[in-house]
């Protein structure tokens, strides 16, 4: 007797819609098309994503886990540690380090680097859990990672040098946003895809292919509590963008403000001030994975200087000024700069 459900008129494709392309599946695919990949790298990007599912199950429950609220101690940057940036920076070490394709990590919650596998390619440079001031108040956060291939021979200890890479030397660079979805946005420069996490099923699944960054927007992103800190060009391009009615939106998670550039168009700025004149973020693993991923979606990142990527790193968590988003508006933020340098 056939299954009265095979006989019903409704195209049996809608009966079992497809769940979509895993992020394991997407990864395989890019591997399978390069005839250089051994494997390793896919494997190590299989070790961020599981990491970042643990740590959305961690965060979604924090309040509820008593890993909310400071740790009581304090980081290299001397910055107040949250339970959650502890405990994130134990998971994801973790798991690179169980995941075996990892010679060393350069975390923002560890002074020097941690050595893991010397017989390992790669060295990954990580935020952990970035914005984690916002985790008590249930604001989105967000981890930020960078990859590249260790310089020094496989098998020695890793170097210097390894890890103090210009960005443009990155093999990989993406973001975990831990928001009111999560999602997984990664490039390994062909181009940028976005997953979002299926909670029932644990899975990343391709949500957005290809994603680009709009040429233009009407969002600014500044902390304008710096307004009398900044330079006098930043305060005339700030009055000029209210002048203008622009949109101002900032909620002090770096991933998250980048991410609605990345859907919408915007500019973040987070620019020098007297009281930290290479500004706040962090080039190793902020700026750099941002500036890769901006870049290869259309955006541009830049210290209103030069390229992000191409900056010469000198120190493991040495800032930079950061200018980051919609190409049209990054550039016409930073034209302020000539602007005044020109009359000073
Ligand atoms: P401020 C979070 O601490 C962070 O690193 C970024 O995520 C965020 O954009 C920025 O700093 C917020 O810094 O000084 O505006 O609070």
């Amino acid at each position: 007797m056939l299954n009265p459900l095979l006989l019903h008129p409704m195209n049996k494709s809608k009966l079992a819609l497809p769940i979509g392309t895993t992020l394991d599946r997407f990864i395989k695919q890019k591997e399978d098309e390069s005839s250089s990949a051994t494997g390793e790298l896919s494997q190590l990007l299989r070790d961020i994503a599981l990491a970042g599912k643990i740590i959305n199950k961690e965060v979604t429950k924090s309040g509820l886990l008593d890993i909310s609220g400071g740790y009581g101690s304090k980081n290299v940057q001397g910055e107040d540690q949250q339970k959650l940036d502890v405990v994130a920076d134990i998971r994801f070490t973790r798991a690179l380090k169980n995941g075996g394709m990892t010679c060393a990590i350069v975390s923002e919650e560890e002074d020097e680097i941690i050595h893991l596998n010397p017989n390992c390619r790669y060295v990954v440079a990580i935020d952990p859990l970035d914005g984690s001031s916002n985790i008590d108040v249930n604001v989105s956060i967000g981890t930020i990672f960078s990859i590249y291939k260790r310089i020094s021979p496989v098998g020695g200890p890793v170097q210097e040098e390894d890890v103090l890479q210009k960005g443009t030397e990155q093999v990989a660079a993406g973001y975990i946003l831990y928001g009111s979805s999560t999602m997984l946005v990664y490039t390994t420069g062909r181009g940028v895809h976005g997953f979002t996490l299926e909670p029932s099923l644990g899975e990343f699944v391709l949500s957005h292919n290809e994603m680009n960054c709009p040429e233009d927007g009407k969002i600014y992103s500044i902390n304008e509590g710096n307004y009398y800190a900044f330079d006098e060009w930043v305060r005339t391009y700030v009055d000029d963008c209210k002048k203008k009615g622009m949109t101002a939106r900032y909620i002090g998670s770096l991933v998250a403000d980048f991410h609605r550039n990345m859907m919408k168009g915007g500019v973040y700025l987070y620019p020098s001030t007297q009281k930290a004149p290479n500004g706040k973020l962090r080039l190793l693993y902020e700026c750099n994975a941002l500036a890769f991923i901006a870049e290869q979606s259309g955006g541009i990142a830049t210290d209103g200087k030069q390229r992000i990527l191409e900056i010469q790193p000198t120190a493991f968590h040495q800032r930079s000024p950061l200018y980051l988003g919609s190409a049209n508006m990054v550039e016409q933020a930073i034209s302020y700069i000539r602007e005044y340098s020109i009359v000073e």
